[in-house]
């Protein structure tokens, strides 16, 4: 306790500093220890005034969310910023890095505050399933206003000194290092120059309007999740009596903690940084200076404006001048779309360094190159070689979604230096990146990847080689599941309707159309060979369309008739479908949305758990980030091993079980890990240990 949270004296000015690596979490060790802190210097006869700042990279970064769930132990932080609002003492909180969240609670519960600029202040509690539980939803109104608080805590977002002064969160700006800034925050407070008051005495103007907008607009935008609308009740609560409201907040926030949404988003916030504890860690990165990317197509285009947006020089190659020339315009485009959306500045658009030529030449000196060509075995190989001939040692990377890296990497010299970096489109968008490891990928090649992804602001998962990887071939076990639904007589807009109801943005069929179909039918034709002939076609009703020409929205239609405002299911599925039924006798059936769901997930899950089996995924949490990432799962969910962990072994055995009993050709088998779970017991987060 004593290392978390130090006291000292400096003449009548007691200073408290919280030191608990790598953020501040406000976790036991840092609660205890700053009570007794507090006891200490309130004690000390010689201390006037006590000043509290954080050592390392921040105030406190928040609550200790790996707390949640667990028993509580005392103080808990609520006692804790009550303490400090009651101490006899005027208490200064000096804020920077981060004071978020339990962070933010501490500091406006202290009497005065002063933020060095830079710090990152908000109140992300409701990213997390939760409210600010330590006073954050009393206080906050009482500085900022009823509407200020009501933004900042429905939403999240992160404000800086500037705007948490304007709003009266903090009293002053100041820059310098967090213990010059005490000492003389502290020194001010003791000559007048800075107020000190308690925040539980300001007034508070109620503000009917702004709680009603907020309510609706919620209603309208966030329905479906749990912690913003009891966000919206504890804030209505601060017009009361600070102790009536902070009962509240608490009641309130232990049902938030209570709620599967909370574990969910939790879960997510950890999945996102798991993925980066890779083996290869402590390798070191090889300098990345000048990336090449090769193929000018919509995913080349993307990468290159990825790069160019993080301030990378690129060198964007396509053999045919007007695929250069598409490519190259819509580079331009997609950063002209970044500056009007305000995440690139004017001035950064214009020290773009982007050459662009239609011959492999042109990428000498660049020790990165990402090959985006047409998805082809043979197309990719000869132009993997002739990379490697025009930049000999430098790391080369194929962005294919399906293809064998080992297979390619067979082509090359020095196949150490070869990965696959899988962008998904738009891949100046989307935040996930598959890197990609071969049989000889060299470790240093590895963090390599890790570090352009880090520079990109992606979120990379390591993944084995196999058909599809981790995120393509999961999606096609639950989009062969969705096929087979569609082809048994569910309409394809019941299941779409069901997968949006679970949370996905889109459903499998509107996606398809999303996408193309062309995609999918490429992908069919190339499995065709090996496929089992004893399994359904799931194909045939989308063979059917391909065929016929309906490629999806870029042909005017597919699943869907885009053709009027809104899409309606093709008009031709019926007739098609009936055919196919007959020839292979097929009784149709409707199923409703549970059991659509029930479908859609436990094929999900079922093809993860292989995923896991066959060591593709190292830890069952990469599948989460990869889907919670890369293809739109609900966030609150956690993602599909999350949601295996919540459903259970047993029951997934048993479901997949009766899956099997009604359709014995549908590829429902139970993956060996879920049977030894059933038997043996354990959890798929048991496996996230021993990174
Ligand atoms: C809350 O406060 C509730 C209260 O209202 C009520 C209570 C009653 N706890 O992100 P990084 C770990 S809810 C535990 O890579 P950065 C993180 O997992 C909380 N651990 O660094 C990682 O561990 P590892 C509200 C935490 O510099 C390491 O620290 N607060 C916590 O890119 C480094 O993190 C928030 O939601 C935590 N609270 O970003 C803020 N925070 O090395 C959450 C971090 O093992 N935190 N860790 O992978 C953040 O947003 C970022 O971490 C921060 C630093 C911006 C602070």
């Amino acid at each position: 306790m004593e290392q978390v949270v130090r006291t000292s004296l400096e003449g009548d000015i007691g200073l408290i500093v919280l030191d608990n690596p790598p953020v501040n979490a406000a976790g036991h060790g840092l609660r205890a220890g700053l009570v007794a802190a507090l006891d200490r210097l309130v004690a000390e006869p010689a201390v006037k005034v006590i000043a509290l700042y954080g050592e390392g990279r921040s105030f406190i970064a928040g609550a200790d969310i790996r707390e949640f769930g667990k028993p509580p132990r005392d103080p808990w932080l609520p006692e804790v910023c009550n303490r400090i609002e009651d101490c006899a003492k005027p208490v200064v909180a000096v804020l920077h890095g981060a004071a978020l969240g339990g962070g933010l609670e501490v500091a406006i519960a202290a009497h005065a505050r002063v933020a060095i600029r830079g710090v990152a202040l908000g109140f992300p509690e409701v990213t997390l399933g939760v409210l600010p539980g330590a006073g954050g939803t009393q206080r906050g109104p009482r500085l900022a206003g009823v509407a200020a608080a009501l933004d900042l805590i429905t939403t999240g977002r992160r404000i800086g000194a500037e705007e948490a002064l304007a709003l009266g969160l903090v009293d002053r700006v100041a820059e310098g290092d967090p213990r010059t800034v005490a000492l003389a925050a502290a020194r001010d407070v003791l000559d007048g120059r800075l107020t000190a008051r308690r925040t539980r005495d300001i007034h508070i103007d109620p503000d009917p309007e702004a709680l009603e907008t907020t309510k609706q607009t919620l209603l309208h935008t966030q329905a479906h999740l749990f912690s913003p609308h009891a966000c919206v009740e504890a804030v209505a609560a601060a017009t009361l009596p600070l102790p009536e409201g902070l009962a509240k907040e608490r009641q309130l926030f232990q049902a938030c903690i209570d709620s599967p949404q909370r574990a969910g988003l939790i879960h997510a916030f950890f999945a996102e940084r798991a993925v980066a504890k890779i083996p290869e860690a402590a390798a070191t990165p090889r300098p990345v200076t000048r990336i090449g990317v090769v193929g000018a197509g919509t995913m080349g285009a993307g990468i290159a404006t990825a790069c160019l947006l993080a301030g990378e020089p690129v060198v964007l190659i396509d053999s045919a001048p007007e695929a250069l020339e598409r490519g190259a315009a819509a580079v331009a485009r997609n950063l002209d779309g970044a500056v009007s959306r305000g995440k690139m500045t004017p001035a950064a658009r214009g020290e773009i360094r982007l050459t662009t030529a239609t011959t492999l030449d042109a990428l000498a000196g660049c020790d990165l190159v990402i090959e985006a060509v047409f998805e082809e075995m043979d197309v990719k190989t000869a132009t993997l070689r002739g990379i490697e001939t025009v930049c000999p040692g430098a790391v080369i990377a194929t962005n294919t979604s399906y293809l064998d890296l080992n297979v390619m990497a067979e082509t090359l010299a020095d196949p150490r230096n070869f990965l696959g970096l899988h962008f998904f489109s738009p891949a100046h968008v989307m935040r996930l990146v598959e890197v990609v490891v071969a049989d000889a990928t060299a470790p240093e090649v590895v963090a390599t990847g890790f570090a352009l992804a880090k520079r990109l602001k992606k979120i990379a998962v390591r993944s084995g080689v196999c058909d599809g990887f981790i995120g393509n071939r999961i999606m096609s076990a639950y989009r062969r599941a969705a096929d087979l639904m569609a082809l048994d007589g569910t309409p394809i807009d019941a299941i779409d309707a069901a997968v949006r109801g679970y949370g996905f943005a889109m459903g499998p069929f509107e996606m398809g159309d999303l996408a193309g179909l062309d995609i999918g039918w490429a992908a069919r034709k190339r499995q065709a060979a090996t496929r089992d002939p004893a399994a359904r076609d799931h194909g045939a009703l989308a063979d059917r369309l391909c065929e016929a020409g309906w490629l999806g929205r870029k042909t005017g239609c597919g699943w869907y008739d885009h053709s009027g405002d809104t899409p309606v299911p093709n008009p031709a599925l019926p007739g098609l479908l009936r055919e196919i039924q007959q020839a292979e006798r097929i009784t149709p059936r409707i199923l409703d949305a549970d059991e659509i769901i029930t479908r859609y997930e436990t094929a999900m899950i079922a093809e993860a758990a292989r995923v896991v089996e066959e060591g593709i995924a190292r830890h069952p949490i990469d599948i989460d980030a990869v889907f919670l990432f890369g293809y739109g799962f609900p966030r609150w969910k956690g993602g599909p091993m999350h949601r295996a962990d919540k459903i259970g072994a047993a029951a997934l055995v048993a479901r997949i079980a009766r899956l099997a009993q009604d359709d014995p050709k549908g590829g429902w088998q139970v993956p060996a890990i879920l049977h030894r779970m059933a038997r043996e017991g354990g959890s798929f987060s048991g496996l996230n240990t021993g990174r």
